[in-house]
């Protein structure tokens, strides 16, 4: 039997796919809203289908980008919520009331944790710091404009982030906040890394290991930083950690479409040429400053265990959708 979605759901499956709605943090809460479309728009009176309605969509939620771990960590929070009410016996109404109020409470705190790594992070920030940045995380930019709010001068060097150019919506954020901001080629990091002082990136991911997969072109970037010495800094709320890494499962790597890299007419044209797209990377551990979280800063070593603490991971059912 085929089961049927709110549009409004489906709008935002097609937005996550699509990268209209984009980055960890924003994929995480518009994933878990449209959960809630979902359980509002259930009109049959059997506990049993509103579960079911409520998994299959979560797996439909999950199909859209594989690789940020906030996605299935937001809708862990949220499920796991649902299935304590569900068999402690709750109405159905009791069950839709525990979606609202998950979904409610998981956006507010992803706020909050934002507002927070953002204080946490800028006071790593001196005045005179020149800051690097790559792609565009909301949790990086919350740092740097508070730096800038606590009137430090600073100034960012910012990748532009091919092939999806990402680093343009984090020097118009930039520019909007007064922050003196050069753009510059994702190959150009090297060639510009003796005049940085602080790297910041953001997060999709963060290991068991303390190993990070943030946007193609951090490992790179972290590898120079190292050899420059100078410290790279991860923006991750708590729930970035990926729990069934601690089990050894692979992190999947998104690889997108080469039409995002070069024409079909041009590859069409090279016979021996193919393109790869990967979306992410795997950073070691060993190129990690510090962690900046929403209770702390964090060695890589020691964020996973604080991430457990705060989440409250239940590893007897990582994957309430099956
Ligand atoms: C975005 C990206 C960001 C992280 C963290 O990749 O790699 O650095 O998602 O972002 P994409 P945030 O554009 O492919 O989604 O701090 O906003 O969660």
């Amino acid at each position: 039997m085929s089961i049927s979605y709110p549009r409004d759901f489906m709008s935002i499956v097609d937005d996550i796919k699509k990268m209209r709605i984009r980055g960890a943090g924003r994929i995480a809460r518009a994933a878990i809203k449209a959960l809630k479309l979902v359980s509002e728009s259930f009109e049959g009176d059997d506990r049993e289908e509103f579960i079911e309605y409520i998994k299959s969509a979560s797996k439909i939620l999950l199909n859209t980008r594989p690789t940020a771990v906030s996605l299935p960590n937001a809708l862990r929070y949220v499920l796991f919520r649902l299935l304590e009410e569900y068999r402690s016996g709750g109405s159905l109404e009791a069950l839709k009331e525990t979606v609202n109020k998950s979904v409610n409470s998981f956006v507010k705190l992803s706020k909050n944790a934002l507002k927070k790594i953002g204080e946490y992070g800028a006071r790593l920030i001196d005045d005179g710091d020149v800051i690097l940045t790559h792609c565009n995380s909301a949790a990086v930019l919350s740092i740097i404009i508070k730096a800038k709010a606590d009137s430090k001068n600073i100034s960012v060097y910012a990748t532009e982030t091919r092939p999806r150019f990402q680093g343009r919506k984090t020097i118009k954020v930039l520019n909007k906040y007064g922050v003196r901001t050069t753009l510059i080629v994702d190959s150009a990091v090297g060639y510009f890394m003796n005049k940085i002082n602080k790297v910041f990136v953001g997060a999709d991911a963060i290991l068991a290991n303390g190993a990070l997969i943030n946007k193609i072109g951090t490992f790179s970037i972290a590898i120079i930083a190292n050899e420059f010495n100078v410290p790279l800094y991860v923006a991750a709320e708590t729930y970035k950690y990926s729990p069934d890494s601690l089990f050894g499962v692979k992190a999947k790597i998104e690889e997108r479409s080469p039409t995002e890299v070069i024409s079909p007419s041009f590859l069409s044209r090279l016979n021996y040429v193919k393109v790869r797209n990967p979306a992410f990377d795997i950073t070691s551990p060993r190129y990690i400053t510090a962690i900046i979280s929403e209770v702390g800063i964090y060695h890589p070593s020691v964020f996973p265990r604080v991430a457990e603490k705060i989440f409250k991971f239940r590893y007897s059912e990582l994957y309430p959708w099956e």
